[in-house]
């Protein structure tokens, strides 16, 4: 798909002494910080929308979290290919459109379009590539054939009506019991994974299957819904996990360095995918750490669509508020945290924006290498955005501090000071 512009990201002066903080996250898995790329590139695969009630403060909260890794990252000079996909054919959309009586590809193709306008707006990085499930319909199908075909999938017959002219060639389902590391990722137990199941999209009382876990792979045709011709498989449309791990493998090799996301993917949806790229790929296909940013709620509950307590970042913008204060309302929180958005949430990042803009509006200021230090110590640290704003806000009251000492102050150093902010933590100043 067509990605939106890229922002730029200002250079910045190399630390004093040569020494670039390692970059570590929290990996779902272990529970522990890593160092999730240490070579000179880093891969990364974030989940990406299912386009409709596109974007609200949630999935904003979700890709800033893992803009900060990007960015921090690129200071910490590596190569970074951050790949993505866009679920523009999936079950909710299809009933979303058809309760709204639109066309599904015009739901989608109108929800990507404001999905890009507000990832512009608060200067996320784009992936590359970036690829729709309708793009990359062929090759999911040759996998889940060629999952067929090796034995870890299975065929499971359809209802009257269903399968179009080949009604015989069934539904295809992974079988879980071929992936001895199956469950490795969110270490739930089964009764824990059996619930979350139920509640995400699975279907565990579907009759035929080998287990209630296994996950949909491909579903035939039925009537009044999007299909695709696919040889083996018959007519029909992948399911939703084999998606990422198809467009995964195919957009940046299998195993790539960080799975990401919103702590509702963990269990099925991560579980699963990278369980069908070791069905594809080989046992050492897991990506080697999973990152999940906290839920954000509103009005008391997570904000959902089904729920429908959405704040939307195109409302913000229509009402005239900055998206630079948006994104310093979002940083304001650990991306791990769970937290509330609220007026107030909102007003504490449009004076913080103010307060800013103040700071570095003169020619000198305070000296600027400790901050930048701290800067590049916080994002390292788990992407503690909280702690380098305390840190921003702490120059930008000295630096406005009425009557202060200026014999010290640096000459530019507002302006390094408006570089470091937009190129590690994406405000523009
Ligand atoms: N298309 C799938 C992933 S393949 C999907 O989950 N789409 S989504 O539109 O529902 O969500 C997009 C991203 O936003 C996902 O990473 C999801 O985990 C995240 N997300 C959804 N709701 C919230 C929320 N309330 N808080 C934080 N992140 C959220
Ligand atoms: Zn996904």
């Amino acid at each position: 798909m067509l990605s939106w512009p890229a922002p730029r990201i200002p250079e910045l002066p190399a630390p004093l002494d040569g020494n670039r903080p390692v970059v570590r996250v929290h990996d779902t898995t272990t529970g522990g910080l890593v160092d999730a790329a240490p070579g000179t590139t880093a891969r990364t695969y974030v989940c990406g929308i299912t386009p409709y009630d596109a974007t609200h403060l949630g999935h904003a909260a979700t890709y800033l979290a893992f803009d900060l890794l990007h960015r921090a990252w690129t200071d910490a000079g590596k190569d970074v290919t951050y790949c993505s996909n866009v679920t523009d054919v999936d079950d909710p959309l299809l009933e979303r459109a058809t309760a709204t009586g639109q066309d599904w590809r015009e739901l989608a193709a109108s929800q990507t379009a404001l999905f890009r306008e507000d990832m512009t707006a608060l200067g996320v990085v784009p992936p590359q590539p970036w690829t729709g499930v309708v793009e990359h319909v062929g090759p999911i199908a040759e996998a889940v054939a060629q999952m067929l075909a090796d034995g870890t999938a299975y065929r499971v017959p359809v209802e009257p009506g269903a399968g179009g002219a080949d009604p015989d060639l069934g539904d295809v389902y992974a079988d879980l019991t071929a992936d001895p590391a199956f469950g490795s990722v969110s270490r739930f137990d089964d009764a824990t994974m059996a619930e979350l199941f139920a509640e995400r999209g699975g279907d565990p009382d579907r009759d035929g299957k080998k287990h209630p876990l296994d996950p949909l792979l491909w579903r035939r045709e039925r009537p009044g819904e999007p299909t695709w011709e696919a040889g083996v498989l018959g007519t029909g449309r992948p399911g939703w996990h084999v998606e990422c791990a198809v467009i995964a493998r195919d957009g940046i090799g299998l195993p790539f360095d960080v799975q990401g996301g919103g702590a509702d993917l963990v269990f099925p949806h991560h579980e699963m995918s990278v369980s069908h790229g070791r069905m594809l790929a080989g046992p050492d296909a897991a990506p080697r750490a999973h990152v999940h940013a906290g839920l954000i709620s509103y009005a008391g509950h997570k904000m959902s669509k089904s729920r429908g307590n959405l704040v939307l970042v195109s409302a913000l913008r229509q009402d005239g508020v900055d998206p630079m204060a948006v994104r310093l309302a979002v940083l304001a929180h650990h991306y791990r945290t769970e937290w509330e958005w609220t007026d107030a949430v909102l007003a504490a990042g449009v004076a913080r924006l103010e307060h800013w803009r103040a700071a570095v509006s003169g020619n000198g200021g305070p000296a600027v290498t400790a901050l930048l230090a701290e800067l590049r110590a916080a994002l390292a640290d788990d992407l503690d955005a909280p702690r380098a704003l305390t840190a921003v806000d702490a120059w930008a009251d000295r630096s406005l501090e009425p009557g202060r000492d200026t014999t010290h102050d640096e000459e530019g150093a507002p302006g390094v000071v408006a570089r470091a902010v937009d190129a590690l933590l994406g405000v523009r100043l």
